[in-house]
């Protein structure tokens, strides 16, 4: 294929303005999906993308584009691979020499998910950058702006949602233009809802869009063909396939191939593209984007970011990317412990349509073995744990979600913690880091006072402050993650009736003031309970804590108590009393002295239990998930 006639693209936008949507009307007026089988979002094919109506996975499609003739002159000046126009004319219309090959990704908008977003930047020369009209710029556009700049991504502004009544394109564009210092007709505007504005785009996407550039291999290695992995998924019997860009040479069915990083070979069972469905192909050539099935059915040999080529090949790695560390974490148990196999090897599935996750196993006192995940946000933890539900119908208990700390002892000795139930109690510690971050913010002016409380309260201070346009204000804040974990997105959403929006960048570790926070129940602390917190709201958190626990957890048979301790000290206590078993019922009326008696028997047998009871209360299922829930309030 003549790269000249390939456009590779992805559409970033902040969540929720109109990606998705957009990518449809591409897919239908390019004729990729026949009519009947047209649905909304038709690239969010995951159920739990269609239920929440959020992209989570990056999709790859091919689409094939035939110009019109009658469009512009322009269309045809392009054409690298003929210079006489009239020529050009002739030929298009003899053998549709005009068609071109467009690549697109759809991404998800979501903060948590933005490795998605770097991923599919590698593989692209070029962005379709969508702001919703009756938004205006939010905090993710910034975000995944930045990315594709810095990938040197062609960027094609556009205003999105112009059939909207709230839509204000002029302003909007206006806004945009400024942001990327362009002049406002460059901006193009859309409506993914009514198709208005997609011939133009599709116009421009081969107008603006530089073709693939052609690497310099040397003499020798031509035709040897390399590419860059930037997905995978696995199916039962063809073992994991491959998303990839190919950058140079020839892929084909059959070849003996090599994973650079992994140094695993393979055949290759199967080229092929995305239409959107995996559809086989001849050869997948330099500039293009499609899939390799390579059989191999063992985890942890492919990567993303790795480079495939030849096994005897020449040319060196391409650039690859790093795998994003964790940022928080959080613990794993099946709720019956016969299913540990299963939850391992459905992590491990997981881990293969999902590289971001990271898991090893470990074990708890109370709730058994489990497994220890690390996860790139809140939302990326809730999806995991809910598709483990679903897919493979695993019930689960999941841990109080925690950041890391970084704990030097007065030995000198540094840990990273990543477990409260390892953070040490007190003593020997010399000083605790914890990540920090950089929280870009856009809200509306009204908000604004009650987001500098909000910013007091989650020790965040403000580094930068500026106007926009339309009034809104943006503000750059650093605070620690662990004050960003709790619950800052959901009150800012919150204060703002939903017009404010944020994105984040991981900061170095800096000092912190934290104290570890236990829960003991019958006197024996639960460690999925434990927490790490800020000094100055230890008491508060503690009390929050016992309060909850005790509004949840059942009566036992004997009195429980239920406590929390910091420093060494209970520093929040709360008794629940006993359950009453009826021991009299069976005497009707008469002897109430033998009442007495049984009711003196069973006194004394509570008092015995409580000793007995230490330790052994067996807290239900539910009440770890729900103060899972109440610790991030
Ligand atoms: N009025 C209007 N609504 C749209 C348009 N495009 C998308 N939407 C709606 O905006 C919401 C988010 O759309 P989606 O495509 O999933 O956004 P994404 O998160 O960027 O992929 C959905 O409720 C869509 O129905 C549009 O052009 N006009
Ligand atoms: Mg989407």
């Amino acid at each position: 294929m003549n790269p000249g006639h390939i456009r590779n693209f992805s559409i970033i936008a902040h969540v929720d303005h109109g990606k998705s949507t957009l990518a449809d009307r591409l897919l239908e007026r390019t004729g990729t999906i026949p009519p009947r089988q047209m649905r909304d979002q038709v690239l969010d094919r995951m159920d739990l993308e269609r239920e929440r109506g959020i992209t989570i996975k990056m999709t790859p499609v091919r689409m094939e584009y035939h110009p019109k003739f009658s469009i512009s002159n322009s269309q045809f000046s392009i054409n690298d691979s003929i210079s006489n126009e009239n020529s050009n004319i002739v030929n298009s219309l003899k053998i549709g020499n005009s068609a071109y090959t467009l690549n697109l990704i759809d991404t998800p908008g979501h903060i948590d998910f933005s490795y998605e977003v770097s991923r599919a930047l590698h593989a692209v020369e070029g962005v379709l950058l969508l702001v919703d009209s009756t938004q205006g710029v939010q905090a993710q556009t910034l975000t995944t702006l930045a990315a594709a700049s810095s990938q040197g991504c062609t960027v094609i502004p556009i205003v999105s949602k112009i059939d909207s009544p709230a839509a204000r394109i002029e302003e909007v564009a206006a806004e945009l233009a400024q942001l990327l210092h362009v002049s406002p007709e460059e901006v193009l505007a859309v409506s993914g809802r009514t198709g208005e504005g997609v011939d133009k785009l599709l116009e421009a996407i081969v107008e603006r869009i530089p073709p693939p550039h052609e690497m310099a291999a040397s003499p020798i290695s031509r035709g040897e063909p390399r590419g860059l992995i930037f997905d995978f998924s696995y199916s039962k019997h063809r073992g994991i396939a491959v998303c990839l860009r190919v950058f140079d040479g020839t892929f084909k069915k059959g070849q003996s191939l090599r994973f650079h990083a992994a140094g695993k070979e393979f055949i290759a069972l199967e080229v092929g593209i995305f239409a959107p469905e995996e559809r086989p192909a001849d050869t997948l050539s330099a500039g293009e984007i499609g899939y390799i099935v390579t059989g191999i059915k063992e985890a942890g040999i492919v990567a993303v970011g790795d480079t495939i080529g030849a096994v005897r090949g020449t040319l060196p790695p391409l650039p690859g990317y790093s795998v994003p560390r964790p940022v928080v974490w959080a613990s794993v148990y099946p709720s019956n412990q016969d299913d540990l196999t299963v939850l391992r090897q459905s992590l491990e599935r997981l881990r293969l349509s999902d590289s971001s996750l990271s898991f090893e196993e470990e074990s708890s006192g109370v709730l058994g073995r489990g497994f220890r995940c690390g996860f790139l946000g809140l939302l990326h933890l809730e999806i995991v744990t809910e598709r483990l539900k679903r897919e493979f119908g695993l019930s689960l208990i999941v841990t109080i979600p925690t950041i890391s700390y970084a704990v030097t002892t007065t030995s000198g000795a540094r840990e990273i913690i990543y477990t409260p139930a390892k953070f040490p109690e007190h003593g020997d510690i010399e000083k605790i880091e914890e990540p920090w971050a950089q929280v870009s913010i856009i809200t509306p002016p009204e908000s604004v006072s009650a987001l500098i409380q909000m910013l007091y309260d989650h020790e965040a201070f403000t580094t930068h402050t500026e106007t926009h346009r339309d009034g809104r204000i943006e503000m750059k804040v650093e605070m620690p993650l662990r004050e960003l974990m709790r619950g800052f997105f959901d009150k800012l959403k919150s204060i703002s009736s939903g017009y404010a929006s944020l994105s984040y960048e991981i900061l170095p570790e800096r000092r912190a003031d934290v104290v570890r926070l236990d829960v003991l129940v019958a006197e024996e602390p639960v460690p999925a309970f434990a927490r790490v917190v800020a000094r100055r709201r230890v008491q508060e958190e503690a009390e929050k804590m016992v309060e909850k626990l005790h509004g949840l957890l059942p009566k036992q048979l004997f009195v429980t108590k239920i406590q929390a301790r910091s420093g060494g000290r209970i520093i929040a206590s709360r008794t629940l009393s006993a359950m009453r078993k009826d021991v009299t019922g069976y005497l009707y009326g008469g002897d109430v002295t033998r009442k007495m008696k049984l009711l003196e028997k069973q006194k004394k047998g509570k008092k015995k239990m409580l000793e007995r009871g230490k330790g052994m209360v067996n807290i239900p299922e539910e009440v770890f998930m729900k103060m899972v829930q109440a610790s991030a309030e």
